[in-house]
């Protein structure tokens, strides 16, 4: 399987993020990419190729144009505001405040297009997140051409952001715009699995209205997790898109045997739907020894996910999300893998 990273993903480098009532060191570190990088070398996946640089475009198929412009734009204001440490925001236009104001200050602005304040933004952070998409539609490129599967090994993550915001470490959904480009580039059912910790509420905003794009989410239970406001069982797409969400809310305390029944009722649907791909939006942070993160996967665990994966036996494109167990985030990522490789 052919891997697709590039080193300009490492440029975005938050040093903190505020969680828990303070400043703390930040998780989502590019040291996380670079375990990774090393474990799929060590372990012979297969070639590692850098990404292509992709026009505006695909990303303008899945973000606004504003945001997209907004992310661009952002360092060079927040310098001119007088500001130089990473960035966060603390205001947002929630409910009785007015949404259709296009403010001028970057305080605004900051609330305006994000979800919540645990999200550094920095000099780099555009350059690295825009090479973390190009990776994912680099990957999706060689599933077009044919592969039966590839491995975007993308940071920063994208699934918590969406069409016009930021937040759970994400700025641009990197499995959304390999998604679409999919669609745009000739397939016509896209499913996208999401195995990540958390709920994946950007992607599943996103193609929310939409019979074309499956989304299937396994993840904590949102009533006491991240980011706790979607993610439910009963979520299950609007309009067109009815029947085309489906949510496995899980416990806190969730190890590999409580979790297989949401696993194999996922696969079931996939069965059904049979897409012409499958995008996993595959996050680590099921892990046991994960520091921000309350289930119980074993390293083998995550050996059982890949085999299980292949046996949908659709051509799959695995776009990296979250999992900061950095230590064991190579072993982890690289064992579902070679799961499914076989
Ligand atoms: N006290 C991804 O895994 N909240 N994002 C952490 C910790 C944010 C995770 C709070 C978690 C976001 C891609
Ligand atoms: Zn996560």
């Amino acid at each position: 399987m052919k891997t697709v990273f590039s080193d300009t993903q490492l440029a975005h480098a938050p040093k903190q993020e505020i969680s828990d009532g303070e400043l703390k060191p930040a998780v989502e570190v590019p040291s996380r990419a670079e375990m990774v990088l090393e474990t799929v070398k060590s372990r012979k996946v297969g070639e590692i190729v850098s990404p292509d640089d992709f026009p505006i475009r695909p990303l303008h198929r899945v973000h606004a144009p504003d945001y997209v412009g907004f992310l661009e734009d952002f360092w060079d204001k927040w310098l001119a505001a007088g500001r130089s440490n990473e960035a966060f925001p603390f205001v947002w236009p929630i409910r009785s405040l007015r949404q259709d104001i296009d403010v001028n200050h970057i305080d605004g602005l900051l609330g305006r297009y994000s979800m919540d304040a645990g999200t550094p933004l920095g000099e780099n952070t555009f350059k690295a997140a825009r090479a973390s998409a190009d990776t994912a539609l680099t990957a999706a490129k060689f599933l077009l051409d044919g592969e039966q599967s590839a491995f975007a090994l993308c940071r920063p993550p994208g699934h918590h952001a969406g069409f016009d915001f930021f937040g759970g470490y994400c700025f641009l959904n990197n499995a959304a715009i390999a998604a679409q480009y999919l669609r745009d580039y000739g397939l016509h059912r896209i499913a996208i699995l999401d195995v990540d910790y958390h709920h994946g509420n950007g992607t599943q905003a996103l193609f929310y209205d939409r019979p074309d794009i499956l989304f299937l989410s396994i993840h904590a239970d949102p009533k006491d997790e991240y980011p706790y406001f979607l993610g439910y069982a009963d979520e299950t797409g609007e309009h067109a898109g009815t029947g085309f969400t489906r949510n496995w809310p899980l416990p806190l305390g969730t190890d590999w045997d409580s979790y297989t029944p949401a696993l194999e009722e996922a696969c079931r649907w996939l069965l059904v739907y049979k897409p012409d791909a499958m995008v996993v939006s595959l996050g680590m942070d099921c892990y046991e020894n994960d520091p921000i993160s309350g289930f119980r996967f074993k390293s083998e665990d995550f050996s059982r996910l890949g085999e299980r994966l292949k046996k949908v036996g659709v051509p799959t494109l695995f776009v990296m999300e979250g999992g900061y167990a950095v230590d064991a985030l190579g072993t982890n990522c690289v064992n579902v893998l070679e799961g499914f490789a076989g």
